[in-house]
């Protein structure tokens, strides 16, 4: 996905199903999201002022939540950057793959969930950013 744009990337509005108990909130395979779930997983009690991400996938698809509390991620697609403030959890930002993504501003307690397109594959990362800009601007 050297061509994707940060513009492929979209925040998807998850239907909510009010209860008096509270709240719930579905995603389902090739329905909310135009991907398969093969992972989950999530990251938390990050300590304030730390950054995750910093990095680019070749062929994940993912949908990040903000299962509880906020946190901002900026998208980079080698020419325009985007920047989303997540801070609810019937919300998702869809990121396609060829982006690279940082995740900061982390609010106390806060939980990123990650439903993503594939199993676990260190080389489907590029951690590089000079790379990340060669793959995307095809040097
Ligand atoms: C992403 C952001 C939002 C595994 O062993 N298996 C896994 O499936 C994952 C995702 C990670 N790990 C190990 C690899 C590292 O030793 O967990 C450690 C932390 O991973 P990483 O430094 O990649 O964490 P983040 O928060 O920077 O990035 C993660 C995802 O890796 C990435 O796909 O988009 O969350």
């Amino acid at each position: 996905m050297k061509e994707s744009k940060v513009y492929d990337c979209t925040i998807i509005e998850l239907d909510q199903h009010h209860t008096p108990q509270g709240n719930l909130s579905v995603v389902s395979n090739s329905k909310e999201i135009p991907f398969d779930v093969k992972r989950i997983y999530y990251s938390y009690d990050i300590p304030g002022g730390k950054a995750r991400g910093a990095h680019a996938h070749r062929q994940l698809y993912q949908l990040l939540v903000a299962a509880s509390g906020a946190f901002s991620i900026t998208l980079d697609d080698g020419t325009v950057r985007r920047t989303f403030l997540l801070n609810h959890p019937y919300q998702g930002l869809l990121i396609v793959p060829g982006i690279w993504r940082t995740l900061d501003e982390f609010s106390s307690g806060a939980i990123c969930l990650c439903l993503a397109s594939e199993a676990y594959d260190p080389a489907d990362y590029i951690r590089d950013y000079d790379e990340f800009l060669k793959y995307k601007h095809g040097e």
